[in-house]
């Protein structure tokens, strides 16, 4: 049995390693992203069996992406496209501002249908993970997304959803359509706080989601899902389950790129929860693995294993011997 199966689109990630404009960038680093993947990559670090399924070209591209995830310890399904793997490039127009491009439609991992995703891979799972990322990505993408919940759902695997809006792929009008037809199935939820009001704002609704986060994660949960995290990062972030709210206050640490933090804080959570632990411990883990997240360049490197999370201690001197 696996504990955790996912799908979605992994690109290649060139990262610039000079500040300024792209176009003066000169040297890159290469490696890969992809919201699930590094999810996945996350999980697995702390301990779970993990699968990730996804589509990538016949390409060096393809093959960093099979051996990479590989190597961390996923199951991979990467399974060969004839279009090319999808690229995203990530540019520091000013040290403390990161510009993200994609090169990706038409791409290997928007070519998902839903006949790549075997029900029985999903139904041998506890949790199917998902994104709002790969229903933007292309039809066959969103029919995949609507097949994959529906297998779930009549298996009694446990869905997850990490909203991670991306405004390049989709407007926020047609996002929070799809993500109110969706929520109700959902049974947690990750989401910032502008995330979830694409829900909230989206038309008529359960409750309005006020302008607190605790209103604004109750609201959500009034929409179905049993969990709701929602982000608020420098504030730390909050749970709504079960008519409960648990706050936790951020680690500090000195961030140097923050992309991957939202997945670094659903792999911690997911991971603790798969795991059994209490529900502050698991919201704690959360935290700690999106602080881990930001501590290197890359959307997943720094993730943690189970023996890094002390080293976060809060009250720790920042050497270990
Ligand atoms: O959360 C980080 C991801 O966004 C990144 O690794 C790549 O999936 C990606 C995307 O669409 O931005």
């Amino acid at each position: 049995m696996t504990d955790l199966v996912t799908f979605g689109e992994t690109m290649a990630l060139f990262a610039a390693r000079r500040t300024g404009p792209l176009r003066f960038a000169r040297d890159f680093d290469l490696g890969l992203g992809g919201a699930e993947s590094n999810v996945a990559i996350g999980v697995a670090r702390l301990g779970h069996a993990v699968r990730w399924i996804g589509r990538v070209g016949a390409d060096e591209f393809g093959d960093l992406i099979r051996s990479t995830l590989a190597g961390e310890g996923v199951d991979v399904r990467a399974l060969p496209d004839e279009a090319a793997t999808g690229l995203m490039i990530k540019g520091r127009r000013t040290a403390d501002h990161i510009d993200v491009t994609y090169y990706r439609q038409g791409s290997a991992g928007s070519r998902l249908t839903p006949a790549d995703l075997d029900p029985e891979l999903i139904r041998d799972a506890r949790v199917l993970h998902l994104t709002a990322i790969t229903p933007a990505l292309s039809a066959s993408c969103r029919e995949s997304v609507r097949h994959a919940v529906t297998v779930a759902r009549a298996a009694g695997v446990t869905v997850s959803l990490d909203i991670n809006y991306r405004r390049a792929l989709w407007p926020p009008d047609e996002a929070g359509a799809w993500l109110r037809e969706m929520i109700g199935q959902v049974d947690v939820l990750f989401a910032t706080e502008a995330e979830g009001r694409l829900i909230t704002a989206a038309g008529p609704g359960p409750v309005g989601g006020g302008t607190e986060p605790a209103e604004l994660a109750r609201a959500l949960g009034a929409f179905g899902p049993r969990h709701v995290l929602v982000k608020l990062g420098s504030q730390g972030a909050i749970e709504w389950s079960g008519g409960r709210l648990l706050r936790a206050e951020p680690y500090q640490v000195t961030e140097v790129d923050p992309v991957g933090a939202g997945d670094g804080f659903a792999a911690g959570w997911l991971a603790d929860w798969l795991a059994g632990a209490t529900p502050e411990r698991r919201l704690e883990t959360a935290c700690a693995a999106g602080a881990f997240a930001v501590t290197s360049q890359g959307d997943w490197e720094s993730l943690p294993r189970r023996d890094d999370l002390r080293l976060l201690g809060r009250d720790g001197d920042g050497v270990s011997r």
